[in-house]
């Protein structure tokens, strides 16, 4: 405990200095970090933690995090928190949801609840995972600053071995979801800056050299007859790795280097993984006493020409975009959430989302593996990112990583995003131009994406990141914000892509009940007539391989506030109640059915 005379030191360098913050910035929990999960027990940490929002980042200068359990009346300072006492707030949850006087929030808010261990076995690791805090976190444990994550949507870890003592340890988790210029994404966005822990939160053991990483793919060279398996250990390389995959009779070491990190390659002929047929084989991985389990699929993606090609047949994706809003939970989701999710896709006919505009649960993915569905996956590189700035990039490309560790044995996964509508600049070309590469470094098996640009003088899709991506995306709303329709036409007409087009966004406001407007903008009417006439013009261009219109559902978004809107984005196919139907959604819903019908037609004269 500190003297009393240090603690008037301690309290004057609180008012003093404004480099506080600046130890604790040090983005050390990142990608390096994570954990290959499959397969692993774990105890959760979700349920009620002790929260107060701190508006002044007065925790970080006067060091809560360093105070002890006592009671009040032992207390020899005075304090302006109490970690250990006071609100609760659900563990997941975004505060804004929790209490109207933190809606519209943004700053530091702090997380504290114990952690009991009756024994603590010295042959084992310890981690902390979180599904992800939004935006910037600091966790310490026990008074001890362990670390620090950037990124509202990617999973971190935290290895806690040798800093637990045997009965209550504290956690404490300090959240921060300042928007500022630097970060990805940066100060200004189309969807709710929802802040807090937000995904689960659990402890977990693990043996002392553990299977730190683990990809397993079809080797996309045609051939649709080898499966490569890719593995890194943490500790020893002295055990072998064991690979199983019992339905396919796989039983196979895999040799390590001494980094730890081994690859197999095996003859097999798996069937094949297909949104109509979504076969999934369980695979297992043992090293030593660690043990980690998937489900995996295998299919081939590729582009030829203008195509999109799955498993070598050309594949249109009949596609909606989602973001992860609830009107109640904010962006939390859920097992219930996701499902309907995905049923209000089949209901529409779709084959395929894009999970805009970040990383969404992880549970999603396993999903769309489970019923079929292909995705698009994105980091939220948006907008005006301070593309000049290293350490933007830095957080960037680690959130990339993180997402890509994550997902990257969901053969629904088909696109890896890395930004939407970027001002077309030398910087942004440089910046966009290292996530694509990174993407292709880390998995060989997908293509890469971006919602580029058009060129509205010429009327043409033109992008110098064009070159440097496997499918151009591109999100256009003429009927809405562009008004004159025919430039649609004129746009089709004039580009001549060498690569496949995907409009990864389209659509109109359509508020409905008694608040809309009966005719003219934000009209249910008014929504139904774009899609109707962006259906009739996007179908006759042979280089548009897909679509995902804007959106499934209506969203929460602060910077929408006209009579209309009221603090949402009307453009859901459905209403933010997660029910309520649109016009546009049955006309869309006509259209990919009628597609996928002659679709299967096809197949079948095939
Ligand atoms: C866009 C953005 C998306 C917005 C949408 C809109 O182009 O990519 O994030 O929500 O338009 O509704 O304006």
């Amino acid at each position: 405990m500190l003297e009393r005379s240090q603690l008037a030191d301690n309290a004057l360098q609180a008012l003093h200095d404004e480099d506080y913050d600046v130890p604790f910035n040090t983005q050390s929990l990142n990608h390096e970090g994570l954990i290959f999960m499959g397969g692993r027990s774990a105890a959760s940490l979700d349920g009620d933690w002790t929260f107060c929002v701190d508006l002044l980042d007065t925790g970080l200068r006067q060091k809560w995090f360093s105070m002890l359990p006592e009671e009040p009346e032992n207390r020899t300072e005075p304090w302006d928190y109490d970690p250990y006492m006071g609100e609760t707030v659900p563990v997941p949850s975004n505060w804004a949801m929790v209490k109207e006087k933190w809606y519209f929030f943004e700053g530091s808010s702090w997380y504290t609840r114990p952690l009991d261990i009756s024994e603590i076995d010295e042959g084992k690791r310890q981690f902390l995972r979180f599904g992800a805090a939004s935006y910037d976190c600091k966790i310490f444990l026990n008074g001890e600053f362990l670390g620090n994550h950037y990124g509202a949507s990617t999973p971190f870890c935290v290895e806690l071995t040798g800093k637990l003592k045997p009965g209550r340890n504290w956690i404490m988790a300090c959240v921060n979801n300042t928007r500022t210029r630097d970060r990805v994404p940066m100060r200004n966005t189309d969807w709710f800056n929802y802040g807090g822990l937000y995904r689960e939160v659990s402890f977990f053991e693990t043996p002392a050299n553990l299977i730190r990483d683990f990809f397993l793919y079809l080797v996309p060279d045609g051939t649709y007859s080898r499966i490569r398996a890719e593995v890194e250990i943490d500790g020893a390389p002295e055990a072998p790795v064991h690979l199983s995959i019992p339905e396919l009779g796989i039983d196979q070491t895999v040799p390590l280097d001494q980094s730890g990190k081994g690859q197999v390659e095996l003859t097999a002929t798996p069937e094949l993984w297909s949104p109509a047929s979504p076969k999934l084989y369980d695979v297992s991985v043992g090293f030593g006493e660690d043990t980690i389990k998937d489900r995996v699929g295998f299919r081939q993606v590729e582009r030829r020409g203008t195509d999109i090609l799955l498993n070598g047949q050309s594949v249109f994706l009949r596609g909606i975009s989602v973001h992860e809003d609830d009107a109640e939970l904010g962006k939390v989701t859920n097992e219930d959430d996701l499902r309907r999710r995905f049923s209000h896709a089949k209901e529409l006919g779709c084959n395929y989302l894009r999970l805009a505009h970040y990383p969404h649960h992880e549970r999603a993915a396993e999903l769309a593996d489970e019923l079929g569905f292909l995705l698009w996956e994105e980091i939220p590189v948006y907008w005006a990112i301070d593309f000049a700035n290293p350490a933007t990039y830095k957080d960037a490309e680690n959130q990339l990583r993180e997402l890509i560790k994550r997902d990257r044995n969901r053969a629904s996964v088909i696109i890896w995003s890395v930004g939407n509508e970027n001002p077309d600049t030398d910087a942004r070309l440089k910046f966009m131009q290292g996530l694509a590469d990174t993407c292709k470094s880390l998995d060989p098996t997908r293509l890469t994406s971006a919602a580029c640009l058009v060129n509205h003088a010429q009327n043409r899709i033109e992008d110098r990141l064009a070159r440097h991506i496997d499918v151009i995306g591109l999100n256009e709303y003429y009927g809405w914000y562009e008004e004159n329709f025919d430039d649609l036409v004129a746009i089709g007409r004039n580009s001549d892509p060498d690569r496949p087009v995907v409009i990864s966004e389209t659509g109109a406001d359509g508020v409905i009940g008694d608040k809309g407007p009966k005719k003219g903008l934000f009209s249910e009417e008014y929504m139904a007539e774009v899609y109707h006439r962006q259906i009739d013009t996007l179908r006759k261009l042979d280089y548009v391989k897909g679509m995902s219109p804007w959106i499934l559902y209506d969203f929460r978004v602060e910077r929408r506030q006209n009579i209309f809107q009221n603090g949402y984005n009307h453009k859901g196919l459905i209403a933010a109640d997660k029910r309520t139907k649109k016009k546009a959604f049955h006309i869309l819903a006509e259209y990919y059915h009628q597609i996928a019908a002659s679709d299967e037609d096809a197949r079948k004269a095939s």
